[in-house]
This record gives structure tokens, sequence and C-alpha cells, in this order.
């Protein structure tokens, strides 16, 4: 069985080579994206047993997707290759100052796109300790939106732990009343939400961290952090909260990518039964090492690269 049980879309993506407007970039160095399979890769780096459910196209995107998670140690076994669908990939752009790059979708009708229900191995999903959820397959269609609802009500059902990070992508949503209503739907179903401020204001109409995380706390969620950029992370219980400072960066390369590291800390600190604070400083460090880097998980750590920071300190 596995420890970690993730599903949702992989993308190809062209990062620009140099800083400056897409349409005028000539360079572009080919990587993967997608915020699933980056907390995937993250989990499995430190040793973690992961699947990945997904589906691809049959092209090459998708053989180059399918041969990365693989080489990442993820079991792919999952992964439906649908020959008429193509795979989805981005454009993402270089920023020189450290702020968030414009990033280019052509993802639409893609084969992840097509994720349902029939997607839901039960045995392979309910044999895991964990779930980890975000907001992005639900945005996808309506057949990856029950997918969604599915897999984290039927992780509960088994007794089993879910982490969900909302994820927001408003461009892929119809509107915006229907994506807040969704994702707190499933933040619902989840034992550890994981919002950035940003998302946990649109979502929750409160301003404060705290008022943030008893919004999900009342809706009986049991630990909620709440990402706050270089500033770190605030988290709370029904009986505790604290906040855990950032790891200082000396330069930002690309933001795009440390929600996800947050996450890979945060959930293998708690899977190895850390303590909350503790949880949540292995998620701002990752997340740190994340930001120093331009693609989208090449910063997650090795578990030697982890033990090796967490000793020094540093
Ligand atoms: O969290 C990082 C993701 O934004 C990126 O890898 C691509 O999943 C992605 C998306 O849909 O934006």
């Amino acid at each position: 069985a596995h420890d970690v049980v993730t599903f949702g879309e992989t993308m190809a993506m062209f990062v620009a080579d140099q800083p400056g407007a897409l349409a005028d970039a000539l360079h572009f160095t080919k990587r993967i994206a997608g915020a699933d399979t980056n907390v995937a890769i993250g989990l499995a780096r430190l040793g973690l047993r992961v699947a990945w459910v997904s589906r691809i196209g049959d092209d090459s995107f998708g053989r180059f997707i399918t041969a990365s998670l693989e080489r990442e140690g993820l079991d792919c076994g999952r992964v439906a290759v649908d020959a008429r669908h193509p795979t989805g990939f981005q454009l993402k752009a270089r920023t020189a100052d450290g702020s968030d790059p414009t990033v280019e979708y052509f993802r639409r009708g893609s084969a992840a796109s097509r994720l349902s229900p029939d997607d839901f191995d039960a045995a392979l999903f309910t044999a895991a300790r964990h779930l980890h959820a975000t907001g992005i397959p639900p945005a996808l269609s309506a057949g990856a939106r029950e997918l969604a609802h599915l897999a984290l009500r039927e992780m509960r059902a088994a007794g089993r732990t879910v982490s969900f990070d909302p994820n927001l992508r408003p461009a892929l949503w119809p509107d915006r009343a229907t994506m807040v209503a969704e994702i707190n739907a499933l933040a619902a179903q989840a034992d550890w939400v994981l919002p950035g401020l940003a998302e946990g204001r649109l979502l929750t109409g409160y301003d404060a961290p705290r008022d943030i995380a008893a919004f999900y706390l009342e809706r009986g969620v049991e630990a909620v952090a709440i990402k706050l950029g270089p500033s770190g992370a605030y988290w709370r219980t029904a009986h505790a909260e604290g906040t855990v400072p950032g790891f200082p960066v000396a330069r930002v390369v690309d933001t795009v990518g440390a929600g996800d590291g947050f996450a890979v800390g945060f959930v293998s600190a708690r899977l190895e039964g850390r303590e909350l604070a503790a949880a949540v400083a292995r998620g701002n460090r990752i997340g740190a090492l994340q930001v120093q880097v331009p693609g989208d998980m090449e910063g997650l750590p090795t578990r030697a690269e982890l033990d090796r920071l967490e000793a020094g300190g540093a």
C-alpha cells in the first residue's frame, strides 16, 4: 500500500530563459508543472510511497511527464492514456524582481480534464494512509470535480487523513461564487487545510488569519495552516495556535511552487507524528527552498538534504 495518494493534472511547462514578456521570449526550458504532482514528487523525495492518479494524452508531452514522474519514484500505474485528448501545457515567464510570473495555460479539453469518478480506484485510495488534494482538479471539469468530492469523502469515511490546499485558479472556474462554494465544500472534508492568506480571505470573507482558521475549524477541520509568504505561516487548532516565522531567502527567483513546498513539509512532518508547529516550520523551510529555483518543483529536497538542513538549523 502507499503512504500517500494524489490525483490531478500534470502539464508540460516551458519556462522562459530570460526575464520579459512571454510574447518576446525566444528560448524556454522544458519542465513539468502541476501543483498536485509537485507535492507528490516532494513527498516521494522524502521517501514516502506515493501513488499518482491522472490522465495524459498519447503524445510526447504525456510520455515526457510519465518518464519524469517515474524517475521521481511515483507509482504511475493509474495514469490513463487517452488517445483522443492531448496533454496540457503551460508557458511561464521569468521575472527579474521576485514578483509572481505570468503563466499562460494551454490545457482546455486536456486529457486530465477528463478525470472522473471512473478514475477512483477505491482499493488503491483507501489502502493509502493519506490523501493530499488541491483545488485545481475540481476547476477542470464537472467530472474531475465529482472525482475530487468522491475521493475526499471516501478517504474520510475510511478513517484516512486528508490535506487540502485550495490553490485557487480563478481563470479555470466559470465564476467566483462557484469556486468559493466548491472549494469550501471540499475543504470541510479535510483534516488539514493549507490556504495562502489572500486565498483564505477570498474564501471566507475574513481578514485576520485567526478568523480564517476559525471558519474552517467550525466546519470540522482539525488544523488550519495559513501561508504568509516571507513572514512564514500561522496555524490554529481547536486548542492552540501559533505563528512560525519564514526562513530568510537571499534572492527570490520564482515564487511559483512555494505553497506546494509548504504542503510537502507540513504533510510529511504530520505523517511522521510531528507537532503542528514543527510541521509548519518544515513547510516554511521547504517553501523557502522552492522560491530559489526557476522550476515549480526542482527546489524540493531529498530526505538526506532535508535531514542535513534540519540538523544544521539552517
Ligand atoms: O502550485 C504550482 C502550480 O501552479 C503549477 O505547477 C501549475 O498546477 C499548476 C496550475 O494549474 O497552475
